[in-house]
């Protein structure tokens, strides 16, 4: 931990999860805010640090989602905190394209050093993973002179109308939200435990898709998340992720990493890409990035960041200062914990009691990821047929006990597991006992 804890790291209930002061919250909400917007939940929270996140009602719930993958080096940590308000004095805007400052260049800087390959790199900067992964199409057009973007099955890669092509699920992300942007094209991807193949002969049907539905010719992008995230935390087989890289070498498209979920530490290494050595032609990142402030990024190869006219790129407020000094000051701590080694650290804990419960617990088809990333995917005993309403009644048992867990999944099937990766190991040993618990109670 980097900060001496003020709010005890201890789950704590004082009243029944919601409280009556997140219940009266909740219904200003209903009358307040669109029904477009669903609740995990609805505990309303009034502060939060490490791994604890303390509501309304003065409960202390335990986080193992971290805002989705975001807040990885834990909440309100000192360096963060005294950076940002250092800088919000100092100045909270100018526009990077208006009047420029040192720390949107030096997270440039660190997104260059830090992502996979040394080759001679540049950033650019934005608001959230969907404006990253938008702006990677962008210049893999632009710098191939190509149209056709491939993702695979299961890919999420945002809410926006380009990004809504390239998510696989059509509810809740896209229904009759469409007509959704031409030449996107989705091939196969890898699911070990639903395909039963192996990387390499994953790789050729995903390529033979792409060759035989659009052209290599064509493929001005291949992008692909190196662990699949809302899709269900799919990790693909080894060799997968190379064969398609070479694929794109071979044949003029680039190979674009949507590593904001996976990104900066959470699967044990800075980048996911980094367990197979593969290097990308652009990498998107977000989340973990700026510990809770919204910042994103995309770093690639200087000929294609620089393949785009000037002006090409922008926003108003892509590469805030504010969550630029967020950035800096929450990779420094990556660095200087070594959080990739605490997510590996993480892995070796629960990893273990995840395959024990899943041996005691037929419902449980799957366990799988990779460092403070981990999922258990829930089926109907000795199948294949996902079964979401294990995967409802044990989130609700675990929220009922105070333990913020969140699902993902194409089939809504699977629970997945994100803490901090600065989280103390006795709460997440509570944790994790509150959703076994919650687990052996099916049936
Ligand atoms: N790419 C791999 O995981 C965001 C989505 C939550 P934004 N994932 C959480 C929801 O239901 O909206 C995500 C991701 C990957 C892109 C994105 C999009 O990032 O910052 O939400 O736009």
């Amino acid at each position: 931990m980097t900060s001496a804890h003020a709010i005890e790291q201890r789950r704590s209930l004082m009243t029944q999860i919601p409280g009556p002061r997140s219940k009266e919250l909740h219904d200003r909400r209903t009358h307040a805010v669109s029904s477009g917007l669903t609740v995990g939940l609805p505990v309303y929270i009034e502060r939060a640090e490490g791994a604890i996140l303390v509501d309304v009602d003065g409960n202390h719930l335990i986080d193992l989602g971290a805002g989705i993958a975001v807040t990885s080096v834990g909440h309100a940590v000192d360096e963060v905190v005294a950076a940002v308000s250092d800088q919000v004095a100092r100045f909270a805007h100018t526009c990077f394209m208006v009047t420029p400052y040192d720390a949107y260049v030096e997270v440039c800087e660190t997104l260059n050093r830090l992502t996979p390959g040394d080759h001679d790199k540049r950033s650019a900067l934005f608001n959230s993973g969907a404006e990253a992964v938008e702006n990677a199409v962008k210049i893999a057009r632009r710098a191939t002179g190509r149209q056709a973007v491939v993702v695979v099955e299961h890919a999420y890669h945002g809410r926006t109308n380009l990004t809504m092509a390239l998510t696989a699920k059509n509810m809740p992300y896209k229904d009759r939200f469409g007509p959704f942007a031409p030449e996107v094209y989705r091939v196969p991807t890898s699911y070990p435990f639903r395909d039963g193949l192996d990387g390499p002969a994953a790789a050729a049907r995903a390529i033979a898709a792409i060759e035989t539905s659009v052209g290599a010719a064509n493929v001005a992008a291949l992008l692909i998340e190196p662990i699949q995230g809302e899709g269900g935390f799919v990790v693909p087989a080894d060799g997968f992720l190379p064969a398609l890289s070479a694929w794109c070498t071979d044949s003029g498209a680039l190979l674009v990493a949507d590593e904001i979920q996976t990104g900066f530490c959470r699967t044990g290494s800075w980048f996911a890409c980094d367990h197979e050595s593969v290097v990308p032609d652009l990498v998107a990142t977000a989340k973990g990035i700026a510990a809770g402030l919204p910042l994103a990024g995309v770093t690639g190869r200087t000929e294609l960041m620089d393949a785009v006219h000037e002006g090409g790129l922008g926003g108003t407020y892509g590469g805030n200062p504010v969550a630029c000094a967020a950035a800096l000051a929450a990779i420094g701590v990556m660095e200087r914990d070594d959080l990739s080694a605490k997510a590996r650290a993480i892995e070796s804990f629960v990893r273990p009691r995840l395959e024990a419960l899943q041996r005691a617990c037929p419902r449980i088809g799957d366990v799988r990821g990779r460092g403070a990333m981990l999922a258990i995917e829930f089926v109907v005993p000795g199948t294949t047929t996902p079964d979401p309403a294990a995967v409802k009644a044990v989130v609700a048992s675990c929220h009922a006990e105070g333990v913020v867990v969140i699902t993902c999944g194409t089939y809504g099937n699977v629970v997945r597991l994100l803490p901090s990766l600065t989280i103390a190991e006795p709460l997440l040993d509570d944790g994790l006992s509150v959703l076994e618990s919650a687990v052996r109670a099916l049936d």
